[in-house]
């Protein structure tokens, strides 16, 4: 796959649904620059020396106006560019809306290399896999500097930048192997931010996930049950509970919901909304709450407040119970103190003691 010492292959593999598109825009738009440049430097050439000094050409009446001419240099290039613009806004707009139907992976990117992790748990380093003909969605953010999330052989590139989530989508359509690489200059070791893309066939696929990624005994927790765990270590539920209570408001189906601030503006509880509320909370406070909640920010590293939201958007009240939607009853909902909420607030002293505590530490 390399040439040589450079290890780099300037026209890469086609290997997913986007990247013959891509090439042919990419190969048109390159054509027509060798064209137009050739066109021009051929004919300052020719002029520069039929016209040289000395030369015995006809010098008399020089045109001075054609608005033929004229019309026909103005529009052909116009109508090539208006071409070019629709031809590559079109793509632009097929590539940066987000399938509905894509496995989502998170990505952080981190000098110097790239952390992914998989709904199911699965933590990778530098690799990623994925199943062929099935379009990834990968969620991503720094946890330092601007990166750039740049798959060569899927025609995909990102910025991946710290404190905002940026997503890329891509549906790979060849199996094997291909590149993962940084495309922003980044500190002293960008360059060996690198990492390997694996695209597998549907049995390999089931064979990797079957052995947890290969490189994990046991199952890992998933991320629903992970966040689980860091909204009990936090002591989350101290506060947060079920229903609205005067402690904190309820976050069960918060996500996509339109909360208002204390200075009356409105914010849509995005990812991007609740990675603040959770991080410096203190930045926006919701209305009808006080400034009380702990600042987290970098107690959570960015996978554990992904996990967080991932089980936060599992929350749900049913029957008058706060459970979560997919394990009821299992070790996270059912072991008792923080997690499993009292609504009623029957246990409001104790609540308050442990909220005290929580806040101290
Ligand atoms: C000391 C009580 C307390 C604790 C502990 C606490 N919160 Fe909060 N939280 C609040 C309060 C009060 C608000 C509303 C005021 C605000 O916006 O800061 C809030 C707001 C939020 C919001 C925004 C909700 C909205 O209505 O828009 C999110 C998300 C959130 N908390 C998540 C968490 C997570 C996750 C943890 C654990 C890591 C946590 N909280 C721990 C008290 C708490
Ligand atoms: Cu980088």
């Amino acid at each position: 796959m390399g040439w040589g010492i450079f290890q780099y292959n300037p026209i890469p593999d086609q290997a997913s649904a986007h990247a013959a598109k891509y090439d042919a825009l990419f190969w048109t738009i390159s054509i027509l620059t060798v064209v137009f440049t050739l066109f021009v430097v051929l004919l300052i050439l020719f002029y520069a020396i039929k016209y040289r000094r000395g030369t015995k050409v006809d010098r008399r009446n020089p045109m001075t106006h054609h608005n033929g001419l004229e019309a026909l240099m103005m529009g052909v290039p116009l109508i090539l560019a208006l071409g070019i613009f629709g031809w590559s806004a079109k793509q632009f707009v097929e590539v940066r809306s987000m399938p509905k139907d894509a496995m989502e992976v998170f990505c952080i990117g981190k000098q110097w290399m790239w952390h992914f992790q998989h709904m199911n748990g699965i933590r990778e380093n530098n690799e990623l896999h994925v199943p062929v003909g099935q379009p990834v969605k990968l969620t991503m953010i720094s946890q330092d500097v601007i990166h750039a999330m740049y798959l060569p052989e899927m025609r995909a590139q990102y910025h991946v930048v710290p404190g905002r989530y940026t997503e890329l989508a891509f549906t790979p359509t060849k199996p094997g192997r291909y590149k993962i690489l940084c495309a922003m200059h980044c500190g002293t070791q960008h360059s060996e931010m690198v990492g390997q893309l694996y695209v597998m066939d549907d049995r390999e696929w089931g064979e990797w996930l079957e052995k947890g990624g290969n490189k994990y005994k046991d199952k890992p927790l998933n991320m629903v049950e992970a966040g689980a765990q860091v909204w009990k270590d936090k002591g989350c539920g101290n506060c947060h509970t079920g229903l609205d209570n005067p402690r904190a408001p309820s976050l069960v189906g918060i996500l996509g919901k339109t909360r208002t601030m204390t200075d009356r503006t409105t914010a849509v509880a995005d990812r991007d909304y609740l990675r603040e509320a959770i991080k410096i909370p203190h930045n926006r406070i919701t209305a009808g709450w006080e400034n009380t909640m702990p600042v987290y920010g970098s107690t959570l590293t960015e996978t554990q407040v992904l996990e967080l939201v991932e089980f936060i958007k599992s929350l749900s009240v049913s029957r008058g119970e706060f459970q979560r939607t997919d394990m009821a009853g299992s070790t996270a909902a059912s072991d008792g103190d923080s997690t499993a909420v009292d609504i009623s607030n029957k246990g409001s002293s104790a609540g308050n003691a442990q909220f005290r505590s929580s806040e101290e530490r």
